[in-house]
């Protein structure tokens, strides 16, 4: 057989068919992704490397994303119960008592107990672009599928501009990565994600709630300080579109004035050879003190928990072989 015939995916063969050192080991000039598996173009892998994302048109086909919608209906319905996932309400209807069932819930989170949800997760349509970033043994760290209601005129249906590296306390960061589908057509007026290009390049900024009139949702931090100028790119996608993209880059969403919901399912995903780092004297300090305060209001003060037990607990092997994770 001749090396040229051979068919390999990402690295490349010698004459005897054995796999020479993949690229990464070599001097790569890319930093942001691996692309191990092949799967990215030059076009792609670049557009990733300048702009710390990349959206896939039409990755998840419509009987998925039908899969995850009648899910999530069941779910709000009270007609599955899932153990360990969060149910979030928007904060201006927090408190009500009037809406119930899917209008209730705008987002749930960790969703990894239940098989249907988990799909998404494992699905080999989004790993293959998840590999090509953190590598073959992968760890999917969170899981949401957001319900973005219509704002009731308080504009908490918008999602201030942050990093997700802020919520995660393990590096490094270039082997951590989002994943987001559209569930239906997502533009300006249902409240798309925008994000700020090449911000993947910066580093971790300081977060905390924002001081906006109508209130902020739970954990919905947002950058302190971040330049007003820089250019935004709003992500107009269709059903099924998925967008990847780095922990650091500096993205959130808009208001959303349409009168329906609008839904999206998302996923993070790590290299499991992945790393903790203390929360102390970090960015993460504050964030860490939050979340182990509700993990105490809902178990108790005596329980002894930390942020990396918090952290853990939902982090499931999606891919490969789990390391440090
Ligand atoms: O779907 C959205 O509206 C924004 C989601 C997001 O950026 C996040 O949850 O980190």
């Amino acid at each position: 057989m001749s090396a040229g015939r051979l068919n390999v995916i990402g690295g490349h063969l010698n004459t005897r068919g054995c796999n020479l050192v993949p690229e990464k080991t070599s001097a790569s000039k890319y930093r942001y992704t691996l692309n191990w598996n092949g799967i990215l173009t030059k076009d792609q892998q670049q557009f990733f490397e300048d702009n710390g994302y990349l959206v896939i048109k039409k990755l998840v086909p419509q009987y998925e994303i039908e899969m995850y919608k009648k899910r999530f209906e069941e779910i709000c319905m009270k007609q599955v119960t899932i153990p360990r996932m969060t149910m979030m309400r928007d904060v201006s209807i927090a408190k009500s008592e009037f809406v119930a069932g899917e209008q209730a819930i705008t987002k749930i989170q960790d969703y990894y107990m239940d098989p249907v949800m988990f799909s998404y997760l494992h699905s080999p349509r989004i790993l293959q672009y998840v590999e090509a970033i953190t590598g073959p043994d992968i760890m999917a760290v969170h899981s949401m599928l957001i319900n973005k209601p219509p704002d009731t005129g308080k504009k908490t249906s918008r999602h201030p501009l942050h990093q997700d590296l802020h919520y995660f306390i393990f590096r490094p960061e270039d082997r951590i990565v989002a994943s987001w589908t559209a569930m239906q057509k997502i533009d300006r007026t249902n409240g798309c994600l925008v994000v700020l290009p090449g911000t993947h390049k910066g580093p971790l900024k300081e977060h905390q709630y924002p001081k906006w009139e109508g209130g902020v949702n739970k954990m919905y931090h947002g950058i302190v300080d971040y330049d007003e100028n820089a250019p935004r790119v709003h992500l107009v996608m269709d059903e099924g579109d998925t967008v990847f993209f780095h922990p650091l880059l500096i993205h959130g969403s808009g208001t959303n004035i349409s009168q329906g919901y609008r839904k999206a399912i998302s996923g993070h995903f790590a290299s499991s050879e992945c790393h903790y780092i203390p929360p102390e004297g970090t960015t993460h300090e504050t964030l860490a003190k939050e979340v182990v305060g509700v993990a105490k209001k809902k178990f108790g003060d005596d329980v002894e928990v930390t942020f990396e037990d918090i952290s853990s607990i939902r982090f499931q092997l999606v891919q490969g072989v789990r390391k440090n994770l």
